[in-house]
Protein backbone atom coordinates (compact mmCIF):
# COMPACT_ATOMS: atom_id res chain seq x y z
CA UNK A 1 0.00 0.00 0.00
CA UNK A 2 1.22 3.38 -0.91
CA UNK A 3 -0.40 7.01 0.31
CA UNK A 4 -0.82 9.38 -3.02
CA UNK A 5 -1.13 13.22 -2.12
CA UNK A 6 -3.35 14.64 -5.01
CA UNK A 7 -4.87 17.63 -5.49
CA UNK A 8 -5.07 21.02 -7.79
CA UNK A 9 -1.78 22.64 -8.11
CA UNK A 10 -0.73 25.01 -4.88
CA UNK A 11 -3.13 23.59 -2.33
CA UNK A 12 -0.60 22.24 0.19
CA UNK A 13 0.22 18.91 -1.44
CA UNK A 14 4.12 19.52 -0.23
CA UNK A 15 3.22 21.48 2.97
CA UNK A 16 1.12 18.39 3.86
CA UNK A 17 3.84 15.78 2.62
CA UNK A 18 5.93 17.38 4.89
CA UNK A 19 4.05 17.24 7.57
CA UNK A 20 3.49 13.27 7.18
CA UNK A 21 7.20 12.29 5.79
CA UNK A 22 10.39 12.45 7.75
CA UNK A 23 13.69 13.72 6.66
CA UNK A 24 14.33 11.11 3.93
CA UNK A 25 12.91 11.96 1.14
CA UNK A 26 13.46 10.95 -2.66
CA UNK A 27 13.79 13.70 -5.55
CA UNK A 28 12.71 11.25 -8.71
CA UNK A 29 12.24 12.22 -12.22
CA UNK A 30 9.52 10.43 -14.08
CA UNK A 31 11.11 8.96 -16.80
CA UNK A 32 11.21 10.15 -20.30
CA UNK A 33 9.55 13.77 -18.63
CA UNK A 34 10.76 16.87 -17.14
CA UNK A 35 8.60 15.76 -14.43
CA UNK A 36 10.04 15.51 -10.91
CA UNK A 37 7.64 14.39 -7.72
CA UNK A 38 8.98 13.60 -4.41
CA UNK A 39 8.36 10.29 -2.52
CA UNK A 40 9.20 9.47 1.46
CA UNK A 41 7.83 7.51 4.20
CA UNK A 42 5.53 7.88 7.03
CA UNK A 43 4.77 5.56 9.66
CA UNK A 44 1.55 4.48 9.98
CA UNK A 45 0.42 1.38 12.28
CA UNK A 46 4.00 0.43 12.59
CA UNK A 47 4.90 -0.14 9.48
CA UNK A 48 6.96 2.28 6.92
CA UNK A 49 4.10 3.37 4.02
CA UNK A 50 5.55 5.20 0.73
CA UNK A 51 4.22 8.83 0.25
CA UNK A 52 4.10 10.43 -3.07
CA UNK A 53 3.90 13.98 -4.08
CA UNK A 54 1.95 13.87 -7.01
CA UNK A 55 2.12 16.89 -9.48
CA UNK A 56 -0.88 19.02 -9.20
CA UNK A 57 -3.14 18.52 -11.90
CA UNK A 58 -7.48 19.68 -12.01
CA UNK A 59 -8.99 16.38 -13.57
CA UNK A 60 -7.39 13.38 -14.78
CA UNK A 61 -8.13 13.87 -18.11
CA UNK A 62 -4.24 15.46 -18.54
CA UNK A 63 -3.96 19.15 -20.05
CA UNK A 64 -0.33 19.27 -19.67
CA UNK A 65 2.91 16.85 -18.79
CA UNK A 66 2.96 17.21 -15.74
CA UNK A 67 -0.78 16.37 -15.05
CA UNK A 68 -0.01 13.48 -17.17
CA UNK A 69 2.55 12.16 -14.88
CA UNK A 70 0.42 12.68 -12.35
CA UNK A 71 -2.52 10.46 -13.68
CA UNK A 72 0.46 8.03 -14.92
CA UNK A 73 1.37 7.83 -10.78
CA UNK A 74 -2.26 7.50 -9.75
CA UNK A 75 -2.95 4.20 -12.39
CA UNK A 76 0.53 2.74 -11.36
CA UNK A 77 -0.35 2.60 -8.36
CA UNK A 78 -4.15 0.62 -7.50
CA UNK A 79 -3.31 0.03 -4.30
CA UNK A 80 -2.70 3.17 -3.30
CA UNK A 81 -4.77 5.44 -0.65
CA UNK A 82 -5.43 9.01 -2.30
CA UNK A 83 -5.41 12.08 0.34
CA UNK A 84 -7.01 14.21 -1.48
CA UNK A 85 -5.70 17.77 -0.60
CA UNK A 86 -8.57 20.76 -1.38
CA UNK A 87 -7.96 24.37 -1.06
CA UNK A 88 -11.07 25.24 0.95
CA UNK A 89 -11.56 28.54 -0.42
CA UNK A 90 -11.67 26.58 -3.69
CA UNK A 91 -13.75 23.60 -3.07
CA UNK A 92 -15.67 23.24 -5.89
CA UNK A 93 -12.74 22.92 -8.40
CA UNK A 94 -11.01 20.57 -5.67
CA UNK A 95 -14.22 18.28 -5.62
CA UNK A 96 -14.55 18.00 -8.96
CA UNK A 97 -10.91 16.07 -9.29
CA UNK A 98 -12.08 14.21 -6.18
CA UNK A 99 -14.65 12.89 -7.23
CA UNK A 100 -13.18 11.68 -10.40
CA UNK A 101 -10.63 9.66 -8.33
CA UNK A 102 -13.38 8.53 -6.12
CA UNK A 103 -15.00 7.66 -9.32
CA UNK A 104 -11.85 5.53 -10.32
CA UNK A 105 -12.39 3.24 -6.84
CA UNK A 106 -9.67 4.34 -5.45
CA UNK A 107 -10.23 4.70 -1.45
CA UNK A 108 -9.77 8.72 -0.46
CA UNK A 109 -9.31 10.78 2.38
CA UNK A 110 -10.07 14.55 1.62
CA UNK A 111 -8.42 17.12 3.47
CA UNK A 112 -9.76 20.40 3.78
CA UNK A 113 -6.93 22.26 3.74
CA UNK A 114 -6.53 26.18 4.04
CA UNK A 115 -8.92 26.20 6.88
CA UNK A 116 -7.19 29.18 8.13
CA UNK A 117 -7.56 31.52 4.96
CA UNK A 118 -10.80 29.76 4.44
CA UNK A 119 -11.57 31.28 8.28
CA UNK A 120 -10.58 34.78 7.43
CA UNK A 121 -12.63 34.91 4.26
CA UNK A 122 -15.72 33.61 6.20
CA UNK A 123 -15.71 30.77 4.43
CA UNK A 124 -18.19 27.74 5.84
CA UNK A 125 -17.92 24.54 5.04
CA UNK A 126 -19.61 21.57 6.53
CA UNK A 127 -17.05 19.26 6.71
CA UNK A 128 -19.05 16.29 8.73
CA UNK A 129 -21.86 16.66 6.10
CA UNK A 130 -19.87 16.60 3.38
CA UNK A 131 -18.03 13.26 4.77
CA UNK A 132 -21.61 11.96 4.56
CA UNK A 133 -23.14 12.73 1.46
CA UNK A 134 -19.78 11.24 -0.15
CA UNK A 135 -18.88 9.08 2.51
CA UNK A 136 -15.43 9.18 2.75
CA UNK A 137 -13.52 10.77 5.53
CA UNK A 138 -13.25 14.45 5.63
CA UNK A 139 -10.50 16.75 7.47
CA UNK A 140 -10.18 20.53 7.95
CA UNK A 141 -6.39 21.06 8.00
CA UNK A 142 -3.92 23.75 8.19
CA UNK A 143 -1.25 22.63 6.54
CA UNK A 144 1.86 25.05 8.05
CA UNK A 145 0.38 25.34 11.41
CA UNK A 146 -0.53 21.24 11.54
CA UNK A 147 -3.74 21.56 12.50
CA UNK A 148 -5.67 18.99 11.69
CA UNK A 149 -2.62 16.41 10.15
CA UNK A 150 -2.82 14.00 13.49
CA UNK A 151 -6.57 13.36 12.56
CA UNK A 152 -5.88 12.89 8.65
CA UNK A 153 -3.16 10.61 9.37
CA UNK A 154 -5.88 8.83 12.03
CA UNK A 155 -8.66 8.61 9.60
CA UNK A 156 -6.58 6.93 6.42
CA UNK A 157 -7.20 3.90 8.01
CA UNK A 158 -10.94 4.32 7.52
CA UNK A 159 -10.81 5.12 3.51
CA UNK A 160 -12.37 1.97 1.64
CA UNK A 161 -13.58 2.63 -2.39
CA UNK A 162 -17.36 3.97 -2.79
CA UNK A 163 -19.85 2.01 -3.82
CA UNK A 164 -21.94 4.04 -5.93
CA UNK A 165 -23.94 1.06 -6.81
CA UNK A 166 -24.91 0.64 -3.72
CA UNK A 167 -25.57 4.01 -2.53
CA UNK A 168 -28.13 4.37 -5.60
CA UNK A 169 -29.64 0.91 -4.46
CA UNK A 170 -30.41 2.49 -1.20
CA UNK A 171 -31.43 5.95 -2.63
CA UNK A 172 -34.30 3.57 -5.06
CA UNK A 173 -35.12 1.76 -1.34
N1 LIG B 1 -2.23 29.81 5.34
C1 LIG B 1 -1.96 28.59 4.88
N2 LIG B 1 -0.99 28.45 3.95
C2 LIG B 1 -0.74 27.19 3.49
C3 LIG B 1 -1.45 26.06 3.95
N3 LIG B 1 -0.96 24.98 3.32
C4 LIG B 1 0.00 25.41 2.49
N4 LIG B 1 0.14 26.75 2.58
C5 LIG B 1 1.04 27.61 1.80
O1 LIG B 1 0.56 27.63 0.45
C6 LIG B 1 1.64 27.64 -0.48
C7 LIG B 1 1.54 26.42 -1.40
O2 LIG B 1 1.80 25.25 -0.65
P1 LIG B 1 2.51 23.98 -1.30
O3 LIG B 1 2.63 22.95 -0.23
O4 LIG B 1 3.74 24.37 -2.02
O5 LIG B 1 1.39 23.58 -2.36
P2 LIG B 1 1.47 22.43 -3.46
O6 LIG B 1 0.10 21.89 -3.59
O7 LIG B 1 2.55 21.47 -3.13
O8 LIG B 1 1.83 23.29 -4.76
P3 LIG B 1 2.38 22.73 -6.17
O9 LIG B 1 3.34 21.61 -5.89
O10 LIG B 1 3.03 23.92 -6.81
O11 LIG B 1 1.18 22.27 -6.93
C8 LIG B 1 2.91 27.67 0.36
O12 LIG B 1 3.31 29.00 0.49
C9 LIG B 1 2.47 27.09 1.70
O13 LIG B 1 3.24 27.55 2.78
C10 LIG B 1 -2.48 26.28 4.94
O14 LIG B 1 -3.17 25.34 5.39
N5 LIG B 1 -2.68 27.55 5.35
MG1 LIG C 1 4.22 20.85 -4.29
Amino acid sequence: MKILLMGNPNVGKSAIFNRLTGAKVIESNYPGTTVDYTRGYMRLDDEDVEVIDVPGTFSLEPKDVAEEVAVKILKENRDSVVVCIIDSTKLERGLYLALEIIEEGYPVVIALNMWDIAKEKSVWIDAKKLERVLGVPVVPTIAVSGEGIRELVSRIKEASPVDIERIVRNLEG
